[in-house]
């Protein structure tokens, strides 16, 4: 009343001012619009530097990731935090190195929940800033607490760290079960043919690889013994749950749908999207649409498959008015690796095809080819499109989101590079700490240090990856030696000093 009588006195009339109010509502929602973009996350399982043909490569072509790059920024040096799937995932979620947490391994498909229920995340971040979020595609960072029943709601899982919605497969692929969930139930199970999971033991008259080989369709080449699903050896056993168990074939679409839906059920308000994509991580079996179109053998095919799931996908943000007020980004949660358990003559029909481009090894590695990725951001309208030599992890989408929305957020690990995921600063990170199989590595300036080892050269189980487990210390200066083939470490002890003791001040922390 007093402020309404000042306005009286000045010779505003009510209804001048209640004009005044409404068009002040209007531009705060239009700002408020404005100052929230759409997030979607777009991450290739096992998609390498040289995989997509905006990083160069020349054997198969990948228009739609190509049209991101095109329109927003290609950084050169986007990495995960890991060189396998649950800790690059674990880092992204959570903004924490994954090697700080013990249990942060390549999970199997019945383990418990590996973030923290109620934790910081990026998601629960992004809620708390009003968002509507949702993961679909692969999980794998397990769920509930140990012996889940598959049969009831499972839970804790991607909701109790942040996520409104999920559709997701629980682990991986090649490790049972092989069904999806959402919203915690398994989707179009029978409750008259309950589910059974064991990473233990088989399940009594199941056929396994060893016992019926002649039920493949495709052999397995390194484990992958367990439970036939499919015609196609999985790692651990499951009995039960035949309706609800996924076809290979459709596991693409399936994701693609739920991703395209989830946009259109949140078109008129902030949203965060990971779109989890299942390409090109074993067993490879693309929709028939596909198989035998790229020439480069099933690996190819799922990689053309994700290609233009990206496209479909892309039309969908158009369609809704989204294009321009929507964050997309498009990266990978580790390297390439041509056999990875099957006999799909990856490496054979690979022909010039190079999946880490000019980068060496590939998954599970310590040297870039593991942890350097595609990784590209389009902002529409706000971000001048380039490409970026800065510094860049997945673990920073943390607090460089939380920093664009003005959230306060309390993260270790997970660095403000907004100016840099914008292309507004050439400086990204100073450096990095990388994880390959269990141990680290050092990124610092140009320089990538490996201290020494003991290991196997080679990944053991047969993977035809370098680990990057050397006797001796390795440097390698990444400006002049991208493919870290001249070890400097000898020349340059002070460096090696100098390095040695940032990366140990953070490592043994
Ligand atoms: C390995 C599997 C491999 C793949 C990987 C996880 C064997 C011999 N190999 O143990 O096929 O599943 O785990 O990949 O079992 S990731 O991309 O999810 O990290
Ligand atoms: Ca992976």
């Amino acid at each position: 009343i007093k402020c309404l009588s000042i306005f009286r006195n000045s010779g505003i009339t009510l209804g001048y001012l209640f004009l005044i109010l409404a068009l002040n509502g209007c531009a705060n929602r239009t700002s408020n619009k404005k100052v929230k973009p759409n997030i979607v996350i777009i991450y290739a399982d096992d998609l390498g530097y040289g995989d997509v043909s905006c990083y160069g490569a020349t054997e198969l072509q990948t228009p739609n990731i190509d049209k991101l790059a095109d329109e927003g920024i290609r950084f050169t040096q986007g990495y995960s935090t890991s060189a396998t799937c649950t800790p690059s995932r674990y880092g992204m979620l959570t903004g924490q190195y994954p090697w700080k947490n013990t249990r942060a391994q390549v999970l199997p498909g019945d383990a418990p929940l590996l973030i923290e229920p109620g934790s910081v995340t990026l998601p629960s971040m992004l809620k708390e800033a009003g968002y509507t979020t949702g993961i679909v595609g692969k999980w794998h960072l397990g769920l509930g607490k140990g012996n889940v029943n598959w049969n009831e709601e499972v839970k804790p899982g991607p909701r109790e760290v942040g996520f409104d919605y999920d559709f997701i497969m629980a682990a991986t692929n090649d490790r049972v079960p092989t069904v999806f969930l959402e919203s915690g139930h398994v989707v179009g199970l029978d409750k008259t043919d309950p589910i059974e999971v064991s990473y233990r033991k088989n399940f009594e008259g199941q056929p396994t690889v060893d016992e019926n080989p002649e039920l493949l369709r495709m052999k397995s080449s390194q484990g992958h013994n367990n439970s036939i699903v499919n015609g196609i050896g999985r790692i651990g056993f499951m009995k039960g749950g035949e309706s609800a168990k996924w076809i290979d074939e459709n596991m693409a679409d399936t994701f693609l749908v739920r991703a395209q839906k989830f946009v259109e059920l949140n078109n008129d308000k902030p949203f965060f999207l990971y779109y989890a994509l299942n390409q090109p991580h074993v067993p490879r079996v693309p929709h028939p649409r596909f198989a035998g179109k790229s020439g480069l053998g099933p690996r190819g095919d799922v990689i053309l498959e994700a290609d233009w799931c990206i496209g479909e996908f892309m039309k969908t943000l158009e369609k809704n008015g989204l294009a321009e007020n929507t964050i997309v980004i498009f990266s990978s949660d580790n390297g390439p690796v041509g056999d990875d358990g099957y006999y799909d003559d990856a490496e054979v029909l690979m022909g010039d095809h190079k999946p880490a481009g000019p980068l060496r090894s590939g998954k599970y590695s310590l040297y870039d080819g593991g942890t350097r990725v595609p990784f590209i951001l389009r902002w529409k309208g706000r971000v001048k499109p380039g490409v970026s030599d800065a510094m860049v992890c997945q673990m920073d989408f943390l607090a460089s989101f939380a920093s664009l929305l003005g959230i306060q957020t309390k993260t270790n690990d997970s660095e403000n590079i907004l100016p840099a995921l914008l292309g507004e600063s050439k400086m990204g990170r100073d450096d990095l700490v990388v994880q390959g199989m269990k141990a680290t590595a050092y990124r610092n300036g140009d320089w990538s240090l490996i201290l020494p080892h003991n290991g196997p050269k080679m990944v053991p189980w047969g993977v035809k990856n370098e680990t990057g487990f050397t006797a001796d210390v390795q440097l390698y200066n990444l400006a002049s030696d991208l493919g870290q083939k001249v070890n400097v470490a000898e020349q340059e002890p002070e460096l090696v000093e100098q390095l040695s003791n940032k990366y140990n001040a953070i490592t043994q922390n």
